[in-house]
C-alpha cells in the first residue's frame, strides 16, 4: 500500500490515523503542496488523482482518492477495530460529525481556495486568515453544540472508542490552531482531542511526526 501524502495536509492526517488504528503499514510518498508551485498540480500526480489533491491511496495497483472514501475502504478490507458503529442511527451520527468537518469546514479553507482568493480577488493576509477563522469557528461551534451534553458522546465523539468522527476532528483542530482560532469556547472538542492524542495511533499521525515534516 502506498499513501501519497503531505505532512501538514489534514485530509492525509485523517488517513494516517485510520491506517494506524488498523495497524496497516503504508509507504508514504510525499507530494509537496507548495514547492515548485505545488507537486499536486503536476501531470504525474494528476494521472493518479485528477483533482490534484492529497491524499491518494494506491492498493494492489488501484488508486483511491478522497480521504473519507479511503477510510471506509480501509474499514471494509480490515474490519477491526471498526471505525463506524454497527447501529444505523449511530452510524448516521458519526457520519454527520465527520461530514460537518470534511464537507462544510475543510473545503472552504483549502489551499487552492486561499490561492484563488488571493490571485483572483486580491485578498491578502490577514484577511485570508480571518476567512479561515470565520468558517472554522462557525463549524466548530456547531459541533460543540451537537456533542456537549449528548448522551452518545463519550471519551470520543461517539462512545468510548475512536471512530471516523474523531479521525476528522483531531486534524481539524490542528488546523484551527495553525490559524490561531480560539478553542476555549469548545471544551468538549478539546477534551476529546486530548484524549485521542494520548493514544499512539493519533499521536504518530501528527504532522510533526511525518518523515517529510519541515
Ligand atoms: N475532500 C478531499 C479534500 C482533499 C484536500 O483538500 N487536500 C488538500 C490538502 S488537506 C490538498 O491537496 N490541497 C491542495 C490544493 O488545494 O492545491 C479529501 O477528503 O480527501
Amino acid at each position: 500500500m502506498k499513501l501519497y501524502s503531505f505532512w501538514r495536509s489534514l485530509a492525509t492526517f485523517r488517513v494516517r490515523i485510520a491506517l494506524n488504528l488498523k495497524g496497516i503499514a503504508a509507504e508514504l510518498i510525499s507530494v509537496h503542496l507548495v514547492r515548485g508551485g505545488g507537486e499536486q498540480y503536476g501531470d504525474t500526480y494528476k494521472r493518479l488523482n485528477p483533482q490534484g489533491l492529497v491524499p491518494t491511496l494506491v492498493h494492489d495497483g488501484h488508486a483511491i482518492g478522497q480521504s473519507l472514501a479511503i477510510i471506509e475502504y480501509l474499514d471494509e478490507i480490515e474490519p477491526e477495530p471498526p471505525l463506524l458503529p454497527r447501529e444505523p442511527l449511530a452510524r448516521a451520527r458519526v457520519r454527520r460529525i465527520a461530514t460537518m468537518i470534511a464537507c462544510d469546514i475543510h473545503p472552504l479553507n483549502n489551499l487552492r481556495v486561499l490561492l484563488y482568493l488571493r490571485d483572483s480577488f486580491g485578498i491578502e493576509e490577514p484577511s485570508r486568515a480571518e476567512w479561515q477563522r470565520h468558517w472554522m469557528t462557525k463549524g466548530l461551534a456547531a459541533l460543540e453544540a451537537l456533542l456537549a451534553n449528548s448522551p452518545e458522546t463519550g471519551t470520543y465523539c461517539h462512545g468510548d472508542t475512536p471512530t471516523l468522527a474523531d479521525i476528522c476532528l483531531v486534524p481539524q483542530l490542528f488546523n484551527a490552531r495553525r490559524v490561531e482560532v480560539d478553542l476555549s469556547p469548545w471544551p468538549t472538542l478539546t477534551r476529546i482531542e486530548t484524549h485521542a492524542l494520548a493514544t499512539p495511533a493519533f499521536e504518530a499521525a501528527l504532522p510533526k511526526n511525518q518523515p517529510d515534516a519541515e
